[in-house]
């Protein structure tokens, strides 16, 4: 059976491979019972019960379709479709690349039999503009579609309610909500960043049983096992970015790369945090080849030859003001978001984690804990700073899970001001 395409192609050449082959198998293969490496199992029916359980059921199959577009579709959302037609699903379709057809009009476009009639299952609100491609709720109204079930509201203010309004006032039944939370939380990046231009700040750190980062002598490959260290290159496939401090380049030269083995995926954009510019030019940050950039975050104390330095190796050099004689990390965000950064990883050290959760950009925390120890006074631990002096100023998290990875547990949660 064919492999699915999750977390595959990047940039260049595979990304226009997989664009095209994805095309090729979305129009023909699934239609011609041939396998279809977009859609790992094509089943053409699922049976269900009535009602609600079978909108949950077909809308359960579009999210998992949305899911394939991860990496991919930034800053766009993640959006999956499918139409059913006489308790068969004849159509699925999801949002592949930025840029690329809606996920609604790939599901028309592989439909196997005449959509008219049909019901269309979509994860997000059928849009109402003409961005880069014409408005899906016009596309579905003229293809005869006779019932849309849609996963959330579109956030997105251009959208928010009217493509719900095209399709009602064309005599289309609309139901909306089936799934919301999940399909929230799968676009919780997309939210933020289409309703304030702000990237998601997802703060990364792994610690050992007794709260390390590194032991005494800072050594600190590897406190995680296997599993855990795959899912942070996911999650660095999956954002645009990822952000470190001068002092976690000056300890480990990591290249912050995407490395996903078996399959291509997607490098984030590198943002260092460096108040006065002392990058080592031979750092691996500023001499990768990768089609992502790197970017220098440094405020006017930096020197100035030293920039042109930094700049002359290819990387892009962000001026901060300075907050408390460091980078402003509330504007290097809006100058990242201005430049179509959605979301951000942010790896360490442990005062720049201090500095963003004091400052206010963290939007989530994914701590990952594994079951060793190390001991030490002055080993370091996830967040360094000044600290807050009470506990009842402490930065609580809410909505928190636990995940697993071996023996590797994973705590994420979200900063209490998210409203979700
Ligand atoms: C997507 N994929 O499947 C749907 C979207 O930049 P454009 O023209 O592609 O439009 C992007 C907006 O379209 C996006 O912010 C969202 O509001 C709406 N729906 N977008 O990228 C999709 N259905
Ligand atoms: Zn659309």
């Amino acid at each position: 059976m064919a492999k699915p395409l999750k977390f595959v192609q990047t940039s260049g050449f595979f990304n226009y491979l997989h664009i095209f082959a994805n095309t090729i198998f979305n129009t023909l293969g699934t239609f011609r019972g041939k396998e279809c490496p977009q859609v790992a199992v094509c089943p053409l029916t699922l049976k269900g019960g009535g009602g609600e359980q079978l909108d949950r059921k077909y809308m359960e199959r579009a999210l998992e379709l949305s899911k394939r577009g991860i990496g991919f579709t930034k800053p766009n959302p993640l959006v999956g479709a499918v139409i059913v037609k006489d308790g068969k699903i004849i159509g699925e379709g999801y949002h592949q690349y930025f840029g690329g057809p809606h996920a609604e009009i790939n599901a028309i476009n592989n439909a196997k039999e005449d959509v008219k009639g049909a019901t269309i299952y979509v994860t997000l609100e059928p849009c109402s503009h003409y961005g880069k491609t014409p408005p899906c709720a016009k596309a579905i109204v003229e293809s005869g579609i006779a019932k849309v079930v849609v996963g959330m509201k579109d956030p997105n203010p251009l959208v928010a309610g009217k493509g719900i309004d095209i399709l009602e006032k064309s005599g289309i039944e609309v139901i909306t909500g089936i799934l919301e939370d999940d399909i929230k939380k799968l676009n919780e990046i997309f939210i933020k960043y289409i309703t304030t231009g702000l990237p998601f700040c997802i703060l990364k750190t792994a610690m050992t049983l007794d709260g390390k980062t590194a032991t005494v002598t800072g050594d600190s490959k590897w406190i995680t096992g296997e599993g855990s260290r795959r899912y942070v290159h996911e999650l660095r496939h999956k954002v645009s970015a990822v952000m470190v401090g001068i002092g976690t380049v000056l300890a480990d030269d990591p290249m912050l790369t995407t490395r996903l083995e078996g399959v291509q995926a997607v490098d984030p954009v590198r943002v260092i945090v460096d108040t006065k510019a002392r990058i080592p030019l031979a750092a691996k940050v500023l001499n990768l080849k990768s089609e992502a950039k790197t970017i220098i975050a440094a405020t006017s104390k930096a020197d100035r030859d030293r920039l042109d330095a930094i700049k002359s190796k290819g990387a892009e050099v962000i001026i901060t003001p300075p907050s408390d004689g460091k980078v402003d990390l509330g504007y290097l965000c809006r100058q990242l978001g201005e430049r179509g950064i959605d979301s951000i990883l942010l790896e360490g050290g442990s005062e720049l984690n201090y500095s963003a959760l004091e400052q206010g950009i963290v939007d989530k925390v994914v701590l990952f804990i594994s079951p060793k120890i190390v001991g030490g006074n002055n080993a370091k631990t996830p967040v360094g700073g000044k600290g807050i002096p009470f506990i009842k100023g402490a930065i609580a998290l809410v909505k928190t899970e636990i995940l697993r990875f071996n023996e590797d547990f994973v705590i994420e949660g979200y900063l209490r001001k998210e409203e979700k």
